[in-house]
């Protein structure tokens, strides 16, 4: 009998949800899924921490972060890619072309050339501005939930039950110019294994990143915790190893081969989507901070 295919994803973003669970209702496989899913983001203009639109680094440049796995396990990412919107697509390519896993910056640059992905502008007129106006004060600060744009992370099953995922992003509003995040890292923006399941995570990559904590909700995951137990124990590390945990977000959302699903986070404010039977939902998280 064929699975019932399954999205979740990150934040309130019911369009890339619904995008990528109408594929699979149509029968897509869960690669395709995830990345027209996340391309929808992508698009968004309005989204300012992902693709086209997203918030430039300190000095001007939008640079995007992205990375997909398939159920074979195969990854592909890329790291400060400054002219393309759909960042996921040239990390599919990485993956399916090349004998690597990760492309960065210049060399990114010129394989999503090579690759027929035109050259783009990534900075709006409204990123633009907004930049422009954080140039009068030129204070970094985490912003600890940006209200419904986001990160985008993904995990969809198919109808074949094979799971995949994706993650993508412009990273943390006026960065240091040449920071990466957690999102394109494989085992901490994003990991699965078509045997257990799969993790995304969102927030301070720079916490995310020393917790390796995708990677790490697969593995307790393959030890018999539900994907609940895992994504809680994954921010309890992040809290141990970060004494200012109360001045940011990390949130992770996992899911079992059996399609059950858990999602953890420390401050109040994280939602994620799941499409499942032609529902799509926003689920509020279950997090740490009172
Ligand atoms: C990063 N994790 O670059 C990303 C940013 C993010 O919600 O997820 N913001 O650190």
């Amino acid at each position: 009998m064929s699975f019932e295919p399954i999205c979740i994803a990150t934040w309130r973003f019911p369009n890339a949800s619904q995008r990528a669970g109408e594929l699979l209702e149509q029968g897509a496989s869960a690669l395709d899924a995830v990345e027209q899913g996340v391309m929808v983001e992508e698009a968004n203009v309005k989204n300012s921490t992902v693709g086209k639109g997203g918030a430039p680094d300190r000095d001007g440049n939008v640079t995007l972060d992205a990375c997909i796995m398939n159920p074979q396990g195969d990854a592909g990412a890329v790291v400060y890619l400054k002219n393309n919107t759909h960042a996921v697509s040239v990390a599919r390519k990485v993956m399916e072309e090349t004998p690597h896993v990760m492309l960065a910056g210049e060399g990114a640059d010129q394989f999503a050339r090579e690759q027929g992905f035109e050259k783009e502008e990534l900075l709006t007129e409204d990123s633009k501005k907004a930049y422009t106006e954080w140039l009068k004060k030129k204070e970094y600060k985490p912003i600890i939930n940006i209200e419904n744009h986001d990160t985008i992370g993904m995990l969809c099953i198919d109808q074949n039950g094979d799971i995949a995922g994706a993650c993508t992003t412009s990273g943390l509003s006026y960065k240091m110019n040449g920071r990466v995040g957690d999102s394109p890292i494989i085992g901490s923006g994003l990991f699965l294994d078509n045997e257990v399941g799969g993790a995304v995570a969102t927030g301070m990559g720079e916490a995310i990143m020393k917790s390796v904590g995708s990677f790490l909700i697969v593995e307790l995951m393959r030890q018999g915790k539900t994907p609940q137990q895992a994504c809680e124990e994954a921010i309890y590390r992040i809290i141990k190893q970060n004494p200012n945990y109360k001045d940011f977000q990390a949130a992770f959302i996992a899911m079992n081969k059996k399609g059950e699903v858990g999602s953890y986070c420390i401050q109040k404010g994280f939602s994620y989507m799941k499409f499942r039977d032609n529902n799509n939902e926003n689920i509020k998280s279950a997090y740490y901070l009172d």
